[in-house]
């Protein structure tokens, strides 16, 4: 142990802590804007900087470990000056239009300058802006960039992709897509674990609220939606509701109450899904397909457009099912349309996703006996979903659980956990034991997939149906996910189904999530789901009744004629 004094406190901490860790330990937070644990400790900011008695210059908490006899000063007028002076520097390259940024309130930033209580700016300013598609589902305004590096080393380090890059030089340099690409020409993922991980609004996700709002006061337009399993997970925590006030009853009420006209749970198509790519599972282990390489889940578009870039030799082992958005949305524009006598065109689909991938992945096109435009036509991360409600004057206090409408009513627990990393698995899994054996296994039988704590590399286990050995493993984070598809490809590990999820955590962790500067909640909100699971009246997804009746009332069949036009893609297309 190490002994010390900060702020004329006497502490012992252990050797290796950093002075900010130990500031910490005893109730002290120093100010940080660069800064994120294990990702990205480089100092750059300078706002961290505290006085150490005996030393001349200032030095930086975050990346400076105590040392025996220290005394620290973390707020001494020397540490104020400074901390001051760099502030104001940043924000003469900033551009401080605060009113009209999506991070306003959220803002490591402007909470830092308002902490330090700074009224007024020194500096005149001119902001050059790189010019950006706005079209594109992930925006960056470089006016806004603090070049503090998490962009760049949270895609490096978490996600290996390199994206970003540091350009040009001394007062110029700044953050772009690397390589002087177009960011449409970059192989982003749009997992957006760049907008959830930087400090201020000069990463967002494209703005779609006001197309739903157009599409709600639109008389000719039947407004359906849907909400992913991991919004109920995180929703409440941008609107100050506790994990038990913030349900998904009161998700459903605030989208009734800004005028939608259905509304539904994506856990009911999460079912659906399961019972289409167990089935398609089942059939490619049975038929041999899966000797060398193993079915990889389909429902996570970041990982779509990762393996197409980065691995597209193995796109054929895909799952073919589309994810459970796609499905719902194919779903409510014939089924559902159907069933209230209204044409499929009339129909406007939206989904609440904890994700920006998603606002790609709904380009896709959909095929209903002929050309049918989208499965769904807007996607609304949890992040807009909390801006709708705040600019509809809804007090989320006053928020009351109604269910979900008729017909797509149900979704089980099995469909709730496809929101953490390993639910996508579990629930599969399942549902393949009952498809084989004819009984169901305990609901927790396959829990072992489960991640154990945030960050793991990979979860692997091999599980017995009937007379089979499946061997299953499960990954999140897209370096990680490298990692275990390079080790498949030197015939290290065998597996037969892999899932992935291209956020760390999965979903809960999604890139359109509410952001809490450098926390990861991603694990706390997946026990959420499990919680939710336990609880769950059904636990299986071939227990729907909902989705029992849309097999016999519709799709006949898992992997019908009509299943495979609606359900299923072509992931080489
Ligand atoms: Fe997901 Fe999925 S779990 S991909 O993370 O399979 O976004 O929540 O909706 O589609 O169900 C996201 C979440 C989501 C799909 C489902
Ligand atoms: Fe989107 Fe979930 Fe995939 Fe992240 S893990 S990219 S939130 S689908």
């Amino acid at each position: 142990m190490v002994n010390l004094t900060i702020d004329n406190k006497v502490i012992s901490v252990p050797e290796g802590t950093t002075i900010m860790e130990a500031a910490k330990t005893i109730g002290i937070p120093i100010p940080k804007l660069c800064y994120l644990k294990d990702i990205n400790e480089i100092g750059a900011c300078r706002v961290c900087v505290v006085e150490i008695e005996g030393k001349d210059k200032l030095v930086t908490s975050c990346n400076n470990c105590v040392e025996e006899g220290m005394v620290v000063r973390t707020n001494s007028p020397k540490v104020r000056m400074s901390r001051k002076r760099t502030v104001q520097l940043i924000l003469s390259q900033h551009n401080c239009e605060c009113a009209v940024c999506a991070r306003s309130r959220n803002c490591t930033l402007q909470t830092v300058a308002n902490d330090l209580n700074m009224i007024d700016l020194p500096f005149e300013k001119e902001i050059e802006r790189i010019p950006w598609n706005k079209k594109f589902p992930l925006i960056r305004d470089s006016a806004k960039c603090i070049k503090c590096m998490r962009c760049i080393q949270i895609c490096d380090k978490v996600q290996g992709l390199h994206i970003w890059d540091v350009e040009s030089t001394g007062s110029r340099t700044t953050v772009h897509v690397s390589k002087q690409r177009k960011i449409e020409d970059a192989d982003c993922a749009l997992c957006g674990q760049c907008i959830t991980h930087c400090p201020v609004g000069a990463l967002r996700e494209r703005d779609d609220t006001d197309k739903v709002w157009a599409a709600i006061d639109n008389p000719k337009k039947i407004t359906v939606a849907q909400v992913a399993p991991a919004v109920r997970a995180a929703w409440g925590e941008a609107l100050g509701l506790s994990r038990e006030e913030a349900t998904i009853g009161k998700i459903m009420d605030s989208l009734k109450r800004m005028g939608v006209d259905y509304v539904f749970d994506t856990t009911f198509s999460a079912d659906l899904t399961i019972m289409e790519e167990g089935n398609e599972f089942l059939t490619r282990l049975s038929e041999g397909q899966l000797k060398d390489r193993p079915m990889f889940t389909s429902c996570c578009p970041g990982w779509i457009r990762f393996i197409k870039s980065q691995y597209p030799h193995l796109v054929p082992q895909l799952s073919s099912a589309k994810s459970p958005q796609q499905m719902f949305g194919a779903v409510m524009k014939t089924y559902f349309a159907k069933s209230i006598n209204v044409n499929p065109e009339d129909i406007y689909t939206i989904s609440v996703m904890p994700c920006v991938a998603k606002k790609g992945e709904c380009n896709m096109e959909l095929f209903y006996e002929e050309y049918a435009g989208h499965d769904v036509d807007t996607v609304l991360s949890t992040r807009e979903l909390t801006r709708m409600i705040r600019s509809a004057h809804i007090d989320p206090t006053t928020l009351e659980d109604i269910q979900c409408d008729e017909l797509m009513k149900e979704g089980s627990g099995a469909g709730v956990i496809f929101g953490a990393t390993g639910g996508v698995m579990e629930a599969a899994l399942r549902s393949a034991y009952y498809l084989v054996t004819g009984t169901n296994p305990d609901a927790d039988a396959f829990s072992v997939v489960r991640a154990k704590k945030f960050g793991e590399e990979h979860v692997e286990a091999e599980v017995t149906i009937k007379d089979a050995t499946v061997r299953a493993a499960v990954v999140s984070g897209l370096a990680n996910t490298r990692k275990l598809i390079d080790a498949i490809e030197r015939g290290d590990v065998h597996y037969d189904f892999v899932e992935v999820m291209a956020c760390p955590g999965g979903c809960v962790g999604g890139g359109g999530q509410p952001i809490h500067d450098g926390e990861e909640l991603a694990f706390e909100r997946g026990k959420n789901l499990y919680f939710l699971d336990k609880n769950a009246d059904i636990r299986f997804s071939h227990e729907n009744p909902d989705i029992l009746k849309l097999y016999a009332d519709y799709f006949e069949k898992p992997l019908s004629h009509k299943s495979h036009t609606l359900l299923h893609t072509d992931h080489n297309a």
